[in-house]
């Protein structure tokens, strides 16, 4: 690896995944850096998942985009800076400023967050800008604002600690907020009476907590907590004296339950449960108080989910389980930083600061601009919509995908591919969107960036380089800045550090502020540089009444004293009709496609996709189908198949699960162009939306299954460049240092010259070929040392890849015909990784099992699994179930 530069041997930061915002503290060792958890920090108190805690190998320069492009050639950065604000004023000029959009992120630091907002809105002069946010989060924010008068999170994570009942519904957070997830089960460990409830269609690694899980049926969960709410009202569990003192149009809200929900017999048939799991679980909950309702994409991704958020915050107020210890509806963030995209403003119907449009005259006296946007923009779907009719002639990308991300893939990617002026700020150099852009800026990744950012519970952290920035690689706020001052706006961004940037945030957050606002930080506006750098963790609010005190830690929960932030300090009730998802299955499109995350990815795998490690857990795309599904469609498990939707086709392996509801599937959104042939699963999904937030219902698309008839499947592991097959085969590339392993298969027959060809830089093979049963071998030789392996065969083969990947780097592999065979002399264990740290596989855990180990802490002395960061604590207690509850002929079968 290259050495890289650093700053200092050990630094505190923030993790740049999920929303859980852990503290982590980064260490320079021999051969890198590793990352720790910071055991002060109050998310995590110094646990890490596995994401986390592999972030030092995702940290080299390899794959970065590290000067500016345009057109496919180097420009420094004056020439591309000068370009593209030259497009935008001529756009604007042109066919004015709603002919320019900017497509933002919740990875953006709040800094440069803040700042494209600012342009966008404030000097641009339209509201062109919206965020992935809204793909993520934007149904909780609706119901936030419409309910308490402010887009804000009542609870905190130490509540899950505090209650008696954690109800966890359209959440897998075993998997997308691991540490969260630990300090629940920790808590449970403390304290065995706190109930869990898991509500998901499908029964995932989440599932192992829980005392009851409920697979209801797909995008039911209206009816459920409408359902719920109409029950309570019956058995007289309202708390009467809250609503009235606290909340207005209860009554309506009540009565549309009471006509939609009349009986649990009628809810549990629309939710598709049994009825005596139902009455568990509202009996459960009207004897917990302390009752805290996480919800997350199975509730937001979906054509109603702001009716969802509204029904589930609805029990919470009326029965007064909100602002107190243990009691809160908790809508958990995704991404790092989506809070602080809703914090400065970042979503196409918010203005700044938490403020919509009616405060535009305060914001442009704020910002002092004549120019502010005075009407809300497009939202993402209708924001790319625009970008495919021409309406939008510049369009400028930053810190994500949506190529890949956003739904209608196909006509997001056509779209941009007719768009005059595609600008894409990303930190790598390949992604499916890159691929489109006239324009690549390159910023600054994690680890040399600088900023803040802000978690699920409002916790503000800072984030802080601890490499120099590579190549010509630049902060985002410093790329937008630079622009602005180069369309003419340079008063407007004077800024030289982050620091400044936060203290302006900070102060708009305060301007005209008096208690009205939720959100307010403006203790912090007058922050030095110095505590800037030093600040520690803190939770908005935190108004600017009275000096800061460092260490200040902020406001932990909200809406304590029944006051929210309405006109008149009441929650708002609206009344809820419960519908099914409008995407229904047909004969034609007989399954429902579900999508979400895997425990060892993040997103499009532009980072996570380069760690090896992380990898081993899951390595190829797939879809998860019923195992008697899969036989109504005749393929066998492992199998390819062709997944269609009325708006695109996928092709990835088939994997039977038991976890799938019949007739619903799964797949991961992870795979995309660069990783696969035909793997991103929003090519399938339709861009059905609610219609109040605009947040896409990624969750439930109709599809159908077809058995994709392989003549042939190829496995390849090399280091040399390969030609990747044309669009007629499969392909799929694991990344493993600075080896890739393949995977290929078609409906065609091929050559041998064929596969060759794929590594053209290779002139030398040796060939091992059994024409009768159609399988070849071939070894590629550079320099008289074997530098590819590849099989070809009517089916796929079983190799010891691993065994092939370590002869490949090995000083003296072992010898040709040995290698040919794909595999060493004795038996060694190819089974899938459980434990990503220890690299423990299923097989090795099963033999434990059977030899004695019959419990966690027995697996974990015994094997070291489970015993790294924890995330595949489930999936351990699940194989334990599994093969101790298996018969003795299952067991040896195992
Ligand atoms: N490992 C990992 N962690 C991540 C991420 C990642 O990419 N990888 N991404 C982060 C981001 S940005 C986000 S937004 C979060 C998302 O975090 P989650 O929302 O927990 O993740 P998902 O897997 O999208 O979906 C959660 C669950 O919703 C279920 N679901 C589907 N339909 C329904 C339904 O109708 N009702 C109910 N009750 N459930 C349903 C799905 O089966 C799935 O198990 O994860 C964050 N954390
Ligand atoms: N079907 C389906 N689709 C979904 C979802 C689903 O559940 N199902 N979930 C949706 C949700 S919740 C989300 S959040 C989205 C996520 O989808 P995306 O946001 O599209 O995914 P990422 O891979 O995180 O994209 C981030 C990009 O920004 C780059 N990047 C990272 N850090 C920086 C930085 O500091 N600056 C710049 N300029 N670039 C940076 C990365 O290299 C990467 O290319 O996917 C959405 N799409
Ligand atoms: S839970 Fe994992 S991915 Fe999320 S912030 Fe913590 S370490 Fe990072
Ligand atoms: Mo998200």
């Amino acid at each position: 690896m290259t050495a890289i530069p650093v700053l200092g041997a050990q630094r505190d930061t923030t993790c740049p995944y999920c929303g859980v915002g852990c503290g982590v503290s980064m260490h320079r060792e021999e051969d890198g850096w590793r990352a720790t958890g910071l055991a002060q920090h109050p998310a995590n108190f110094g646990r890490l998942c596995v994401k986390g805690s592999a972030l030092g190998e995702t940290l080299g320069l390899q794959e970065r985009l590290l000067s500016p492009e345009i057109d496919g050639c180097r420009v420094d950065w004056d020439r591309a800076l000068d370009t593209v604000a030259a497009r935008l004023r001529e756009a604007m000029q042109t066919h004015g400023p709603e002919s320019v959009a900017f497509y933002v992120s919740g990875q953006l630091l709040t800094e440069d967050y803040y700042v494209a907002n600012k342009l966008m809105k404030g000097f641009i002069g339209a509201a062109n800008i919206d965020t992935n946010s809204r793909l993520c989060m934007s149904s909780a924010v609706a119901a936030h604002k419409k309910i308490f008068g402010a887009d804000a999170v009542p609870g905190c994570y130490q509540d899950l600690a505090l209650a008696d009942l954690v109800i966890l519904t359209g959440s897998n957070m075993a998997w997308t907020h691991p540490v969260v997830y630990q300090r629940l089960v920790a808590a449970k460990q403390a304290r065995p009476a706190m109930k869990v409830v898991v509500i998901d269609p499908r029964e995932t690694a989440t599932c192992d907590l829980a005392d009851l899980h409920l697979p209801l049926a797909a995008g039911t969960d209206g009816f459920l907590f409408t359902g719920l709410l109409a029950w309570c009202a019956r058995q007289g569990l309202l708390d009467q004296a809250y609503i009235d003192a606290h909340t207005r149009g209860f009554a309506e809200c009540l009565a549309a339950a009471a006509q939609a929900c009349p009986d649990l017999a009628s809810t549990a048939q629309q939710c598709g449960l049994p009825l005596e799991t139902l009455r568990t679980f509202f009996a459960w909950f009207a004897e917990s108080p302390r009752t805290v309702t996480v919800f997350s994409q199975g509730i937001n991704q979906s054509d109603t989910g702001v009716d969802k958020a509204c029904a589930i915050i609805h029990c919470h107020l009326a029965t007064g389980r909100i602002g107190k210890p243990g009691a809160a509806p908790f809508s958990i963030t995704g991404q790092p930083n989506a809070m602080g995209g809703r914090e400065v403003g970042g979503l196409a119907n918010q203005l700044a600061a938490h403020m919509g449009f009616e405060a535009c005259a305060r914001v442009a006296r704020f910002w002092r601009t004549d120019r502010i946007a005075r009407s809300p923009g497009f939202k993402a779907v209708d924001l790319f919509r625009a970008v495919g009719e021409g309406r939008i002639k510049v369009v400028w990308i930053m810190a994500t995908n949506p190529v890949v991300s956003m739904p209608e893939a196909d006509l997001v990617r056509a779209a941009l591919a007719h768009c005059p002026t595609v600008i894409v700020s990303d930190c790598v150099a390949d992604t499916d969107t890159l691929r489109l852009a006239h324009i690549r800026l390159p910023a600054a990744a994690w680890g040399e960036k600088d900023g803040t950012v802000t978690n699920s519970e409002r916790r503000i952290s800072r984030q802080r380089p601890f490499l120099p920035l590579p190549g010509e690689a630049r902060p985002d706020w410093w790329i937008i800045s630079e622009v602005a001052r180069r369309m003419g706006f340079e008063a407007a961004f004077p800024y030289q550090s982050p620091a400044q940037i936060f203290r302006e945030h900070a102060a708009l957050s305060g301007y005209e502020n008096d208690g009205r606002r939720a959100f307010d930080i403006s203790a912090l506006a007058q922050l030095t540089d110095q505590q800037y750098e030093q600040l520690l963790p803190v939770q908005w609010p935190l108004s600017g009444k009275g000096p800061f005190r460092p260490g200040a830690s902020g406001t932990e929960r909200l809406f304590a004293d029944g006051h929210f932030f309405s006109p008149d300090g009441r929650a708002h009730c609206t009344p809820v009709t419960p519908r099914r998802p409008m995407a229904r299955t047909t004969a034609e499109w007989p399954l429902l496609l579900n999508s979400g995350r895997l425990r060892d990815q993040w997103h499009t795998m532009t980072r996570t996709g380069r760690a090896a490690r992380l990898l081993s857990h899951v390595s190829e795309p797939y879809i998860a189908v019923h195992p008697a599904d899969l036989a109504t469609a005749g393929v066998d498990d492992g199998e390819l198949v062709q997944v269609e939707s009325p708006l695109g086709q996928c092709l990835v392996a088939a994997r039977a699960s038991n976890e799938q509801t019949p007739g619903e599937v799964f797949m991961p959104i992870h795979w995309n162009d660069c990783f696969a042939s035909a793997a991103r699963v929003d090519a399938l999904v339709a861009a059905i939306c609610d219609e109040e937030s605009g947040q896409p219902a990624f969750k439930q698309t109709p599809v159908r299954l077809q058995r994709y008839a392989a003549r042939w499947q190829a496995r390849v592991i090399t280091a040399e460049p390969v030609q990747t097959p044309d669009s007629q085969y499969y392909w799929c590339r694991v990344p493993d240092g600075a080896l890739v392993r393949w995977r290929m298969a078609g409906s065609r027959a091929v050559t041998l010259d064929w596969l060759k060809a794929r590594c053209p830089t290779i002139t030398d093979w040796a060939e091992m070929v059994d024409a009768a049963r159609g399988h070849f071998r071939l070894l590629g030789y550079r320099h008289g040392r074997p530098v590819c392996f590849a099989a070809l065969a009517p089916s796929l083969v079983t190799l010891d890849e691993d065994w092939l990947v370590q002869q490949l780097r090995a000083s003296a592999p072992a010898d040709a015909l040995q290698l040919m065979a794909g595999q060493p002399g004795g038996a060694r264990d190819t089974s899938p990784v459980v434990c990503s740290c220890h690299q423990v596989r299923e097989a090795a855990l099963e033999d434990a099992v059977r030899n004695g180990c019959h419990d966690v802490a027995a697996l974990g002395q015994c094997t070291r699994a489970g015993t790294g960061c924890g995330s595949c604590l489930p999936e351990i207690k699940t194989l334990l179930a599994r093969v101790r509850t298996g018969t003795p002929e299952e067991i040896a079968q195992c």
